[in-house]
């Protein structure tokens, strides 16, 4: 008969081919149930071996590599494009949790469906509903992004977009990106006023501004804010469609290089 005791979590991560921390993070959101036994936590045989099952489905995710992402992306599409809450939200928490930067989940998973919906709106091939459900869908899971890195933040960045542009999606990234790698964020969103975004750096203690652009002919508006900033000494750095979070993250580092070690 099968040895049905209970297996310690360092056993069971090991036998389910991951690292300890992954195996509780997996008990932590109660993908794998544990009970606590003399202090450590503990898995039935059932349960494991069930888990270990499910991870072994080709759905499943274990090492995410490049070519693994992009399928992924396509099964985001898909659950985006159809308005599946549900698998989206699961296909992000579950790359999360098998250890992918959330900058990389953002730029080769959650964006190039986006691109997809937006091209196929421009197209005529689809309703804008499709394209708003997914938007909402993908706030949903950058507001379900956790990241909590280690040691003191790098500054303070604030991110916003300017008035006329409503793109607040690529804000979200910018700032869940800069959270992931120690950045304190003030997250200001989309359309805002510029005289009112220059105040607010003015009167916090901002490290450096990020501008997420969008909309194409809002260069006027963009130049503006620029100009004040650099008045009022503030470092600042622009992006929008086309730049990735790498981009980002290293022009931040630059445009601050007096802070940016933690
Ligand atoms: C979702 C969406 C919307 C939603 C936004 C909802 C929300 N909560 O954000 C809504 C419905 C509001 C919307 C409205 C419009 N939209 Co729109 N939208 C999109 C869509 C599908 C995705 C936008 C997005 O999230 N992009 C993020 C990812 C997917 O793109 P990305 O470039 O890789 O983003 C990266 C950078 O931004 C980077 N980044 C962010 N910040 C920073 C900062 C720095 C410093 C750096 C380096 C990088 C960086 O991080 C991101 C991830 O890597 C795009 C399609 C597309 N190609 O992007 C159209 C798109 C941007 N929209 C478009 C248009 C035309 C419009 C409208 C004018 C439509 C209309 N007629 O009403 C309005 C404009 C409203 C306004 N005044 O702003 C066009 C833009 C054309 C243009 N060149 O200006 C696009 C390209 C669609 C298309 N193919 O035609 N839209």
């Amino acid at each position: 008969m099968p040895n049905q005791l209970p297996v310690a979590l360092r056993a069971a991560a090991a036998e389910l081919g991951v690292h300890y921390q992954t195996a509780y993070r997996w008990v932590r959101n109660g993908r794998l149930p544990a009970t606590v036994v003399a202090g450590k936590y503990s898995v039935s045989r059932l349960d494991l071996d069930e888990f270990a099952q499910l991870r072994a489905r080709p759905t499943a995710v274990s090492a995410p590599s490049l070519q693994r992402l992009d399928g992924q992306a396509a099964r985001m599409h898909e659950a985006l494009r159809s308005g599946d809450d549900p698998t989206a939200r699961q296909i992000a928490r579950r790359l999360v949790d098998d250890g992918t930067p959330v900058k990389d989940l953002i730029v080769q998973v959650l964006s190039p469906p986006l691109r997809q919906i937006g091209q196929s709106w421009h197209d005529g091939e689809i309703s804008i509903w499709v394209e708003h459900r997914a938007s909402a869908i993908v706030e949903r899971i950058l507001g379900e992004l956790t990241p909590t890195p280690r040691g003191r933040r790098r500054g303070t960045a604030m991110v916003a977009a300017v008035s006329g542009d409503q793109h607040a999606l690529p804000t979200a990234m910018a700032a869940a990106a800069l959270r992931a790698d120690n950045w304190r964020v003030e997250h200001l969103g989309a359309d805002m006023p510029p005289d009112e975004l220059v105040e607010f750096c003015a009167t916090h203690d901002i490290t450096v501004a990020v501008l997420s652009v969008t909309n194409s002919h809002l260069e006027a508006v963009v130049q503006h804010v620029v100009t004040a900033l650099r008045e009022s000494a503030t470092p600042v750095v622009i992006g929008g469609p086309g730049r990735t979070l790498d981009d980002l993250l290293a022009e931040v580092r630059a445009a601050t290089p007096q802070i940016s070690t933690p």
